[in-house]
């Protein structure tokens, strides 16, 4: 875990003075309100969807539904912070663009919940979207408004829980869940590339550089690999299916 430490989060806050993506946008401006009313819906779709899909992951392993509900009610939780952000910014979220940002990887869920695929449906919520999560947080922190900097601070430690939660759960099954997580990465990666492709130009309003967003995940995702038990070289090759779709 330690590798996973971002400079981003222990710093200072940007020196408001300073130049480039480290200096803080216009919160009040209607451009950074707009790029925000997407993004911010982004986030509370991904939360909401986080909540379900461990509840959904409760039935899949049911000795673990107890953990797995707590894990959901942090989503609740996490959602309602970032709904706080929008409202402290005059800032209503548009709904319906975030759902169809996540139709792709929801449909992808629920196709492999209904065939009780559980190491495809944890490597989809609890690897991809919170290694997502993680490094749009990291990102923003720096450049977020200071209500929904806090509040983001207290998120991104919970979202660490959940990305363990996965990991420890795929490696403690890495022998029989090896070809099926294979296959689930080549599916589903290109996907998240895809997604952080769509939001790299309303991150830039938001002072979020999308190639900083991209190695932040990329160095997520590889930790997290690494530690369920796949060699350099295997994360390698798991890696170029980001490259291809
Ligand atoms: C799982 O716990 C949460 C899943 C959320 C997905 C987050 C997507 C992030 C997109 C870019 C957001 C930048 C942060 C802005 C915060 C208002
Ligand atoms: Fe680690
Ligand atoms: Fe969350
Ligand atoms: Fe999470």
């Amino acid at each position: 875990m330690a590798t996973l430490a971002n400079p981003a989060v222990t710093e200072p806050a940007a020196n408001p003075g300073a130049a480039g993506s480290e200096a803080l946008p216009d919160f009040s401006a209607a451009t950074y309100k707009d790029a925000y009313s997407r993004i911010n819906a982004i986030v509370i779709e991904g939360e909401q969807e986080a909540h379900d899909n461990y509840i959904a992951l409760g039935t899949l392993i049911p000795e673990q539904a107890d953990e797995l509900a707590r894990l959901a009610r942090m989503e609740l939780k996490h959602m309602k912070g970032f709904t706080a952000c929008a409202n402290n910014l005059g800032v209503t979220a548009d709904m319906p663009f975030a759902k169809e940002f996540f139709s792709p990887l929801h449909g992808n869920f629920q196709k492999a919940l209904a065939e009780g695929k559980v190491t495809t449906c944890l490597l989809i919520q609890a690897i991809l979207i919170e290694a997502f999560a993680i490094s749009a947080y990291h990102i923003y922190i720096p450049v977020a408004d200071p209500f929904a900097r806090k509040i983001t601070e207290g998120v991104v430690k919970d979202e660490y829980t959940h990305l363990n939660y996965g990991q420890e759960w795929l490696k403690a099954n890495l022998d029989n869940v090896r070809e099926e997580l294979e296959q689930a990465n080549r599916e589903n990666l290109p996907l998240v590339r895809r997604m952080l492709e769509q939001v790299a130009d309303d991150a830039a309003v938001l002072h979020m550089d999308k190639e900083d967003l991209m190695a932040d995940f990329l160095s997520s995702y590889q930790e997290a690999l690494l530690d369920i038990g796949f060699t350099g070289r295997e994360i390698a090759k798991l890696a170029a299916a980001a490259l291809v779709g």
